[in-house]
């Protein structure tokens, strides 16, 4: 039996059988037999399905937005935004079935033409900090693409997916093509991993259980798109808008506990004006609302459990160099303050290894070569941020250093229909935008011979 808790109260919000390594052939058996049904759906029912499934999730918008926030202790704002980039998802992937196009080749006694194949039972294994949203960005293209699929939630976090499924259901999606099951990662997620019945698994989570499914996926050769951590860099120069730059900064590592893989928990900060930079930080961390998920006011929760506070405060040890500490409330809840080291050498642990937490390194640098170099001194390459008044430093900057996503003078990383993804050990693949499709998708090449041979 899995206890779902609310982090910011600790109570136990429900109770849920949790699956087995059985129940989990159940569900991919019946994503199985309804694959070939929901592949040979005209393009045109599939796109009007999937909007119906649009419209089905916006009208169950507030259920969805107060799940997801007492699940994760998300500030309602925060939930909101991610209930309305699902339905966003859902609509904009709506409009691929009728997309997906291939190409004539014109060739010596014929013509070859390439179709865009989907690829079968589709497993989708996501993490604990934006449930259902990380699941979106997987479920639409999949669908969209005749895909169906089994969707492994967080066992800490279920609550959303178990109601989409419903949802999908009461929206006219045939049976068994939307499966969700709850279980522990090292059961459902492995075995939806080396399942011989399973194309291909779609993970968001950690680089070291990441590892772990790529191996399972090898024995079937399995396609696998991976989304993994993060330790990403806003660099910011002596020329840039500090003021900007600073009132910025928070959001980016603090929002949702800073349990996201884009934060920004590396500030990387020219010397000359390292100081200024700090001072302008100061007001903005300290001024930064923690405390009730409920309140509109909010801008930042819990953590997620107390075993994850411990790992977070393992970063700030006793002789850690503190420079600003915002407020958090004293419990019951999962909570921990802002928290700004400074200086910090790129060396040091806490800019080394994913915090996933509300902990930020700032780390001074003397040149653009220097600063290139510190950000790319990583194992991970996720996203980024190049804070400059000089357009072409900031194009040089951003296209040097090693991530998939990156942004200039903003912290923005995510948005429906562009691509997001990693480089290094940050992940394998690109999702959303028109990008996503390509990895729901095999691409079938038929020769037609014209002349006879
Ligand atoms: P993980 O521990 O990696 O868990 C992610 C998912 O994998 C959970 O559903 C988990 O199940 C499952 N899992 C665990 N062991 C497994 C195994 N052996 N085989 C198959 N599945 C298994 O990550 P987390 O703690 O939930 O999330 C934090 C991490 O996710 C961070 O490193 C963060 O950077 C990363 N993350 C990355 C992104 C992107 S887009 N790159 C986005 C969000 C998070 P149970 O937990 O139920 O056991």
């Amino acid at each position: 039996m899995v206890e779902v808790i609310n982090p910011a109260t600790e109570e136990v919000i429900e109770r849920i059988e949790s699956a087995t390594v059985e129940d989990t052939d159940v569900a991919v058996d019946r994503a199985r037999a309804a694959f070939p049904g929901w592949r040979d759906v005209e393009p045109a029912d599939r796109a009007r399905l999937l909007r119906r499934l649009a419209e089905a999730l916006d009208a169950e918008r507030e259920n969805l937005v107060r799940l997801e926030s007492q699940n994760v202790g998300k500030p309602l704002g925060g939930a909101r935004g991610e209930i309305d980039m699902v339905v966003e998802t859902f609509g904009y992937y709506a409009g691929a079935p009728e997309r997906l196009l291939g190409d004539t080749i014109p060739v010596s006694g014929g013509v070859n033409m390439t179709f865009r194949e989907p690829l079968g039972v589709v497993g989708l294994i996501v993490p604990w900090n934006f449930p259902l949203q990380i699941a979106a960005w997987k479920m639409a293209p999949a669908l969209a693409a005749g895909n169906t699929f089994v969707l492994k939630p967080a066992e800490v976090t279920p609550l959303t997916a178990i109601e989409f499924e419903r949802i999908a259901l009461e929206a006219g999606i045939p049976e068994g093509v939307v499966n969700v099951v709850v279980g522990p990662g090292s059961q459902v997620g492995q075995r939806l991993a080396e399942h011989p019945d399973v194309a291909k698994i779609a993970f968001t989570g950690s680089t070291e259980v990441g590892k772990k499914i790529m191996a399972g996926a090898a024995e079937t050769i399995k396609r696998v798109t991976l989304e993994l951590g993060g330790k990403s860099a806003s660099v910011v120069f002596a020329d840039a808008d500090l003021e900007a730059a600073a009132a910025a900064a928070p959001a980016a590592v603090f929002d949702n506990a800073g349990q996201d893989c884009c934060a920004r928990s590396r500030i990387l900060v020219e010397r000359s004006v390292f100081d200024e930079f700090l001072s302008l930080l100061e007001p903005a961390v300290e001024g930064f609302r923690v405390g009730d998920p409920t309140s509109e006011e909010t801008e930042m929760g819990p953590l997620i459990s107390a075993d994850h506070r411990e790992k977070v405060a393992s970063f700030v040890p006793e002789d850690a160099p503190v420079a600003i500490r915002g407020s958090a409330p004293e419990g019951p809840g999962f909570w921990y303050p802002p928290t700004v080291l400074a200086p910090v050498s790129n060396d040091d642990r806490a800019a080394r290894e994913e915090i996933f937490g509300p902990v930020v390194a700032v780390i001074p640098f003397e040149s653009e070569e220097e600063a290139i170099r510190l950000a790319n001194d990583t194992i991970y390459g996720l996203s980024g941020s190049v804070w400059t008044t000089s357009g072409a430093r900031a194009l040089r900057v951003a296209r040097s250093i090693e991530t998939g996503v990156i942004s200039i003078n903003s912290n923005t990383s995510v948005r429906v229909t562009t691509p997001f993804g990693g480089m290094k050990q940050s992940g394998v693949g690109r999702e959303l935008g028109p990008h996503a499709l390509d990895y729901y998708t095999e691409v079938k090449n038929v020769y037609l011979a014209t002349e006879e041979d």
